[in-house]
C-alpha cells in the first residue's frame, strides 16, 4: 500500500458543495484538497477524470451473522462488509441484539468477536431487550468505555426481542440521561400477532400473508407512539426503516413542531412494492419477507418526498440476508419465514440510478442521504462522512456512467437471490478506498480479513436531552395549600 495516493481531475461532493479539484491521501488520512495538487513521490495517482469523487457511503443498519427466527444470517463480517465495499460502503452500523436476559455488556463482546474479521469499518447500535437495574449500567457502561451512542427498540417482534411500553419508557430515559440517541422498530408486535393468527387461521400460509399481518397503520401506531414517548421524556428519536405514508407522517408532524426526531428509508422500500408478495415462484415471494414489509407503491412517492424534504435524513439497508434453505423453514407458515433481505452492495447504486439520475436528489443530496447525515446524527463526523482534510479516507470514485444488472450471480452478497435481480443501475463505484486502502477497485474485490476498525460514537451532550422536561418541571412550583387533617380509620 503506497503511503499517498493522489486522486486526480474528479469532481469532489459533499452535502455541501460540488467543485473541481484534487484529493491527496496520506496513510488512512485525507491531507489536502486543492487544484493540481503534486504527487509526492512513490504516490499511486488515480485519475477520476469523469468522475465523481464521493465521501464512502455509511450504511446505518446491517445485520451481518445475526441469530434470528431459529436460524443465522448467512452474510459474516468478513463477506458482508466486502460486499459493502464492491458497492461504496465503507463503514457499517450493525446491531448487538442480546437475548432477553442475556447481558448487554456481554452481547456486545460477543459481537465484537465476531466483526474482528471485517473488512471496513463498524461500529453498533446496542438493542435493549428487556430491562432491570443491570441494563440501566450496561447502557451507562457502554456509553462510557465502549463507544456506544445509540440504543435500538424493537416494538415488535412478540415472543423474542420486542420491548413493551414499561421498557421502551425505561431506556428511553436512561439513554436520555446519557446523551445516547434512541433508535426504534416502530410496528405494533401485539397487532402484528394478532393478525398473522387471523391471516393464518384464514387458510392463508404463503409468503402473501405476511404484508397482510403488517398493514402501514400498525406502523403508523408504534412510529406515532415511540415519537410521543420520546416527546414526553425530552429525549431525540431515530425511526429505522420508514416504510410507508402512516409512519413518515407521524415523524413530519413531529419534526415540524420542532421535535428531535429522524427517519431512516431504505433503498428497497424505495423501489420494490408489494406485487412481489403474490409472485408465484415461493422462493422469490419468500426472499422479499422482511419487516415492515414492501409496501403498495403509492407509499414510495411519499418517501422519495421525505427524503427530498429533509423528513426522512438517512437511508440504509437492513441486510439481513437468508438464503432460500432458510426462508423455507416458513414453506408451511409464511409466520416462520426468517424475516431479512438484502441489499448492502446496492444502496448507493439504486440510490443513485432512481434518486440522482431522476433528478429527485442532487448529488450533494445523495452524499447527505448515503453518508453524512448518517456520519452527524450519530456522531463521527467529521472523521466520517465528509471530504475534509484530517477525515479517514473514506472514499468512492463513482462512475456516472458504469452500468451493472444486479445478480445474485456476480453479486459479492454472501445470498442465492437478489431482491434487485435483474434490475439495470447506471452509476456505480469505480474505485473504494477504506481509510487510504483500495478494497475494490474496476470489479475486483482487494479486501483483507480484519483491516476493519471498530469506530468509537460519543455521546452526544446530556443537555441535549430531557431540558424540555426538565424545564416544564423548573416552571411549576407546587400547588401551597393547607393539607386537611386525615380522619382516623
Ligand atoms: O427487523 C429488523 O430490522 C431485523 C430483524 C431484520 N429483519 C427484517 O425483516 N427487517
Ligand atoms: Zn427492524
Ligand atoms: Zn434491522
Amino acid at each position: 500500500m503506497s503511503k499517498h495516493v493522489l486522486i486526480r481531475g474528479g469532481t469532489l461532493v459533499t452535502a455541501d458543495d460540488e467543485r473541481r479539484g484534487d484529493l491527496l491521501i496520506e496513510g488512512e488520512h485525507i491531507v489536502a484538497i486543492g487544484d493540481s495538487l503534486a504527487a509526492p513521490s512513490g504516490a499511486r495517482v488515480i485519475d477520476a477524470g469523469g468522475a465523481y469523487v464521493l465521501p464512502g457511503g455509511i450504511d446505518p443498519h446491517t445485520h451481518m451473522e445475526l441469530p434470528f427466527m431459529g436460524t443465522v444470517a448467512s452474510e459474516d463480517f468478513f463477506s458482508g462488509t466486502s460486499a459493502a465495499a464492491a458497492g461504496g460502503t465503507t463503514m457499517c452500523i450493525d446491531f448487538v441484539i442480546p437475548a432477553p436476559k442475556e447481558p448487554l455488556i456481554e452481547a456486545y463482546r460477543k459481537w465484537r468477536g465476531w466483526a474482528e474479521k471485517a473488512a471496513c469499518d463498524y461500529s453498533f447500535h446496542v438493542a435493549v431487550t428487556w430491562w432491570d437495574d443491570t441494563v440501566h449500567a450496561d447502557m451507562g457502561e457502554l456509553t462510557r468505555a465502549h463507544g456506544v451512542n445509540s440504543f435500538k427498540h424493537f416494538m415488535a417482534y412478540k415472543g423474542a426481542i420486542m420491548c413493551d411500553d414499561e421498557v421502551l419508557v425505561s431506556s428511553f430515559r436512561r439513554a436520555g440521561e446519557l446523551g445516547a440517541l434512541c433508535t426504534v422498530h416502530a410496528e405494533n408486535g401485539e397487532l402484528v400477532w394478532a393478525l398473522q393468527q387471523q391471516v393464518f387461521e384464514a387458510g392463508i400460509t404463503g409468503p402473501e400473508g405476511h404484508p397482510l399481518s403488517r398493514p402501514p397503520e400498525v406502523e403508523g401506531e408504534a412510529a406515532n407512539r415511540a415519537i410521543r414517548i420520546a416527546e414526553v421524556l425530552g429525549v431525540p428519536v431515530y425511526l429505522v426503516h420508514t416504510s410507508c405514508i402512516d409512519a413518515l407522517e407521524a415523524v413530519t408532524r413531529a419534526r415540524l413542531e420542532g421535535q428531535r426526531v429522524f427517519a431512516e428509508v431504505l433503498a428497497q422500500h424505495l423501489v420494490i412494492d408489494d406485487s412481489v408478495y403474490r409472485d408465484r415462484d415461493w422462493d422469490r415471494a419468500a426472499h422479499h419477507v422482511m419487516s415492515p414489509p414492501f409496501r403498495p407503491k403509492h407509499h414510495q412517492a411519499a418517501l422519495w418526498a421525505g427524503l427530498a424534504s429533509g423528513m426522512l435524513q438517512t437511508t440504509a439497508t437492513d441486510h439481513c440476508c437468508f438464503c432460500t434453505p432458510q426462508k423455507r423453514m416458513g414453506l408451511a407458515d409464511f409466520r416462520k419465514i426468517p424475516n431479512g433481505t438484502n441489499g448492502v452492495e446496492d444502496r448507493m447504486a439504486v440510490l443513485w440510478h432512481h434518486g440522482v439520475r431522476t433528478g429527485r436528489l442532487t448529488p450533494s443530496e445523495f452524499v447527505a442521504v448515503t453518508s453524512s447525515n448518517a456520519a452527524k446524527i450519530f456522531n463521527v463526523y467529521p472523521r466520517k462522512g465528509s471530504l475534509a482534510v484530517g477525515a479517514d479516507a473514506d472514499v468512492v470514485i463513482w462512475d456516472p456512467n458504469k452500468t451493472r444488472t444486479i445478480s445474485a450471480a456476480t453479486h459479492h452478497q454472501n445470498i442465492d437471490v437478489s431482491i434487485y435481480d435483474g434490475m439495470e443501475v447506471i452509476g456505480n463505484p469505480a474505485v473504494t478506498l477504506s481509510r487510504g486502502r483500495v478494497v475494490y477497485e474496476d470489479g475486483q474485490l482487494k479486501t483483507e480479513r480484519g483491516t476493519g476498525r471498530y469506530v468509537d460514537r460519543p455521546c452526544h451532550a446530556p443537555y441535549w436531552a430531557a431540558q424540555k422536561l426538565r424545564n416544564r418541571l423548573a416552571e411549576v412550583k407546587p400547588v401551597e395549600r393547607a393539607v386537611p387533617e386525615r380522619e382516623e380509620d
